[in-house]
């Protein structure tokens, strides 16, 4: 019987700030395609809600609420994990913050916390599952970027900085990890109907400008992002190292 390479059945994905947005949407594409999912956040409400939905739909699902950006909160967790016996096959490294502000009314405290959210907790994350990854012979890890990885708008430097340090942190594991059978790639998401992007999306010209500056002519919706995400987690990719692939209608292509 031919092999179903996109099965991902047997692996068990954590997936940072999944409680609700892009994280809940990868967590739901992951467990559809066979994967036990570990929900992360913050909020423990929102996190008993997502399991308890992905539970009623027949999915495995388990929560690990830790602060990514704090660094013995992630020791800990994978400590549980070690302790339970559970093996991170897949990481995605999901978890960020959107702070809108011109520059020269940035705080440094509000660079710090977006640059610790959006791209240090990338780090100390995937050190930690990569640590054990190596140990195995195997990992996916899959980091979450943005069109601002390559392009800049206005407004949003620290966001900016931090998804530009994506696209070269997964370079960087890919060439410290690659020998080691892990493959670390990212996702550029582009304009996603997201409660991160309500400011966006409520606003009328900004909502045209995306249209308008989009091949697809629209805004897209978190669960698009799903089949980019089995791909990067699944032995489809499993030659595919070091990458970033951009579901975005098209936006990154265009002037
Ligand atoms: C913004 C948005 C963007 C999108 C996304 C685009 O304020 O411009 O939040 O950053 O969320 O990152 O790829």
């Amino acid at each position: 019987m031919a092999t179903n390479l996109f099965d991902l059945t047997g692996k068990t994905a954590l997936i940072t700030g999944s409680s609700r947005g892009l994280g809940r949407a990868f967590a739901e594409g992951l467990a559809s395609a066979g994967a036990s999912v570990i929900l992360n956040g913050m909020n423990r409400e929102r996190l008993d809600a997502a399991e308890q939905e992905m539970t009623q739909s027949g999915y495995h699902v388990e929560i690990a609420a830790f602060d990514v950006t704090d660094e013995s909160e992630v020791k800990s967790a994978f400590a549980k994990f070690d302790k339970a016996g559970i093996n991170i096959d897949i990481l995605i490294n999901n978890a960020g913050v959107q702070f809108r502000k011109p520059m020269v009314e940035l705080e440094t405290s509000d660079w710090h916390r977006v640059i610790d959210t959006n791209l240090t907790s990338a780090f100390v994350v995937g050190r930690e599952a990569a640590k054990r990854m190596i140990e195995r012979g195997y990992g996916k890890i899959i980091n979450i970027g943005s069109l601002t990885s390559e392009l800049a708008r206005a407004t949003v430097a620290p966001y900016t900085v931090a998804k530009g340090g994506i696209k070269m942190l997964t370079k960087a594991m890919a060439a410290e990890w690659g020998e080691h059978g892990i493959q670390a790639n990212a996702i550029g998401p582009g304009y996603m109907l997201t409660d991160m992007n309500e400011a966006l999306t409520s606003n009328p010209d900004f909502d045209a400008w995306v249209k308008s500056r989009t091949p697809a002519r629209r805004w897209g919706k978190p669960e698009e992002l799903a089949g980019t995400a089995i791909y990067l987690s699944s032995a489809a990719s499993d030659y595919v190292n070091g990458q970033i692939i951009y579901a975005d209608g098209g936006m990154i292509s265009v002037l």
